[in-house]
């Protein structure tokens, strides 16, 4: 089903209509009533009437995380604080977390979008749901929460991690749609099969999977194993939390952006100019509709792509690719640009090797070097004595280099790890990637 059959298969002509329109009122929203808007635009001579248009936007500058913290906690809410109903907050690896507001208005948008994300991943009222994203400060639980009530799903809100009260949720209460990060649900699909559990007898259909990278090899594995559709969901604290975009699951191939409130733009990360449709570069988002914090041309750090073509699932709202990485992500190896992504997407096909895995990036002598620690199954554990001298072993390693060198283009560290030693999800966001370049 399509949750908002009118707005989410609006013709272009009309979409475009509608951004521009509601562009034109932010503009002048943000000028009258956010003492920091007001000073960008005076600063590059913009006065809010020159803004008429979606064309119009490259005009305007960018906002970036940093103007968030700068103005911490409230100072870039556009309403009194009496209108802010809920405030949310990402932890942040440094210092003060970036704070984010919602009125009535904006938490009622919020689980609008978030329904259309149940409905593209094929979740239907009346559907039980196990919300496995963490309660708290963390948009992930509270707004799948809200987007599920409005559906019309039966909520269960566990939060993350536990992965035994999740067995026991999913198995009992028959859950037909779970939410959870990627890695929770490989955490969990190894724990159902340690257990035993018959897998395939469980009612799950979809696995509603984001905030956090993950490859489409890992799809494939999420879906084999737990016999369900696994199915990409993305968003940020700062634009409203999930509910940005989401996979259709008849296509599974890009996420539609809730276009009429979300306005998309890929950049060049260096330069800043918008790039063409298809290119790879920094996805860029102007809310249209958000009432206690409004962004405009907000750079997300994320980088993907994006498609106009029309989809199956009859759907106009643009798809953009999965996230290959953050800005901040990319490493420069020896000139070459590699990401997490690719060395994992690269890993996966391997049968010797366990879903999980740990990067270390150092540098020496000014370049940049990685060593790359895939994690070996329990089968190949069981067959050899050591990881390091073992002649399995060895010609596994030998073979993850050649793997790794003809996928990104250079040669990396390699280290095996027994089952067991890489990095898991406890339920929230997994750290894989250690980088010591700055110690
Ligand atoms: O992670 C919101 C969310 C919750 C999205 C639950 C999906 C599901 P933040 O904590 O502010 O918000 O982190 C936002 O997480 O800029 C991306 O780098 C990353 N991210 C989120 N979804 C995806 C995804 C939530 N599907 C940051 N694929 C974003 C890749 C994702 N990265």
């Amino acid at each position: 089903m399509i949750w908002n059959e009118q707005l989410e298969t609006l013709e272009r002509a009309a979409l475009d209509a509608l951004q521009s329109e509601r562009l034109a009122a932010l503009v002048a929203y943000v000028y009258g009533r956010v003492p920091f808007y007001q000073r960008q635009f005076d600063k590059h001579n913009i006065a809010p009437s020159d803004i008429k248009d979606v064309r119009d936007l490259s005009r305007l500058p960018f906002t970036v995380k940093s103007d968030l913290r700068d103005n911490y906690p409230f100072d870039l809410f556009a309403v009194p604080m009496r209108e802010v109903l809920r405030v949310h907050a990402s932890s942040g690896t440094t210092g003060k977390p970036t704070v984010v507001g919602y009125t009535k208005d904006d938490l009622h948008t919020w689980a609008e979008v978030v329904a259309r994300c149940f409905a593209l991943s094929g979740a239907v009222p009346g559907d039980m749901f196990q919300n496995a994203y963490g309660y708290g400060l963390f948009t992930g639980g509270l707004g799948m929460h809200y987007g599920a009530e409005l559906m019309g799903l039966t909520t269960i809100p566990v939060s993350g991690g536990n992965t035994a009260r999740q067995m026991l949720l999913l198995q009992d209460f028959q859950t037909d749609i779970m939410a959870c990060t990627p890695s929770y649900a490989l955490t969990l699909a190894d724990a159902l099969v340690a257990e035993g559990v018959d897998v395939a007898q469980l009612k799950v259909r979809a696995f509603i999977l984001g905030a956090e990278p993950w490859s489409d090899a890992m799809r494939t594995e999420i879906e084999a194993v737990l016999h369900a559709d696994a199915v990409n969901i993305y968003g940020l604290s700062e634009i409203i939390g999930p509910g940005v975009s989401n996979e259709c699951v008849e296509a599974k191939d890009g996420l539609h952006i809730m276009e009429d409130h979300f306005l998309p733009e890929i950049i060049d990360p260096q330069t800043g100019d918008v790039l063409p449709e298809g290119a790879v570069g920094e996805l860029v988002l102007t809310t249209l509709t958000k009432q206690a914090l409004p962004l405009i041309r907000y750079r997300t750090g994320d980088l993907c792509s994006l498609n106009y073509a029309s989809c199956i699932c009859g759907r106009t709202h643009v798809r953009m690719s999965g996230v290959l990485g953050r800005v901040d992500d990319m490493l420069v190896i020896r000139g070459v640009n590699v990401f997490p992504s690719q060395i994992e997407a690269a890993l996966i096909g391997l049968d010797a090797l366990s879903p999980h895995y740990q990067l270390i990036v150092t540098r020496e002598d000014r370049l940049d070097a990685i060593e790359v620690r895939p994690e070996v199954t329990e089968a190949f554990f069981a067959r050899i004595d050591a990881l390091d001298t073992d002649a399995a072993a060895v010609a596994l390693t030998t073979h993850v280099k050649h793997v790794l060198r003809e996928a990104l283009g250079l040669s990396t560290t390699v280290t095996l790890l027994a089952p067991g030693e890489a990095p898991r999800s406890q339920g929230g966001k997994i750290k894989r990637v250690e980088d010591r370049r700055s110690i």
